[in-house]
C-alpha cells in the first residue's frame, strides 16, 4: 500500500538570458549536490507567484520583474508517501546579478549544455519542453531511493 500525506506546494524558477538558463547547485536540504532552478515551499498567505519571486531573491539575489507560469509538476515519493506540487515559472527580465548564497551556487548554462546527469531525474523529461516554450503538466512517481522516476502523465490535451 501507499498512504499519501497531504499535498505541499513548491515553486521553481528558470531564468533565461538569450540561449542560457540559470541553474543553482543546491548546497543543503532537499536535492543537495544537484543543479536545479530556484525555488522552495510556498508559505502560508502567499501565492505561488509571490513565493517564486521571494525564493529567487533569497536563493540568488535576483529580483524578477515578471514571471510567466509555464508548468505544474506533481511528484509522488513511494518511500515517504510525500506528495509535492511544483509550480514552474520562467523569468526573462530581472534586476541584478546572481550571487552565491548559503543555499545555492548559481551558474549560467547554455541550453545545449544542461547538466542532466547531475539533476533530478525528472528534469530530462520536462526541461527541454519548457525551454522549447511549452506549457504543460506532468506527474512523476519516484521509486524508493529517489533516483528513478516514472513519468505517469504528460500534458493530456483535450479540445
Ligand atoms: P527547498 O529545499 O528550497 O525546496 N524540487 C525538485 N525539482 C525537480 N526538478 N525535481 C524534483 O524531483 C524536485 N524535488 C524538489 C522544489 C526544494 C526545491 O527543489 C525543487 C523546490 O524548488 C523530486 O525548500
Amino acid at each position: 500500500g501507499c498512504a499519501l500525506e497531504s499535498i505541499t506546494d513548491y515553486t521553481l524558477v528558470e531564468c533565461m538570458r538569450g540561449g542560457e538558463v540559470l541553474l543553482g547547485l543546491k548546497k543543503r536540504g532537499l536535492g543537495v549536490g544537484k543543479w536545479n532552478g530556484f525555488g522552495g515551499k510556498v508559505e502560508v498567505g502567499e501565492s505561488a507567484y509571490e513565493g517564486a519571486k521571494r525564493e529567487l531573491r533569497e536563493e540568488c539575489g535576483l529580483e524578477a520583474e515578471d514571471l510567466e507560469w509555464r508548468a505544474m509538476l506533481l511528484f509522488t515519493f513511494r518511500d515517504s508517501g510525500k506528495l509535492m506540487r511544483v509550480h514552474v515559472f520562467v523569468a526573462d527580465k530581472f534586476k541584478g546579478e546572481p550571487v552565491e548564497t548559503d543555499e545555492m551556487r548559481p551558474m549560467w548554462f547554455h541550453k545545449s549544455e544542461i547538466p542532466y546527469a547531475d539533476m533530478w531525474a525528472d528534469d530530462l523529461y520536462w526541461l527541454p519542453k519548457l525551454l522549447a516554450g511549452d506549457k504543460f503538466m506532468a506527474w512523476f512517481d519516484y521509486m524508493p531511493g529517489g533516483e528513478h522516476t516514472n513519468k505517469v502523465v504528460d500534458s493530456l490535451l483535450v479540445d
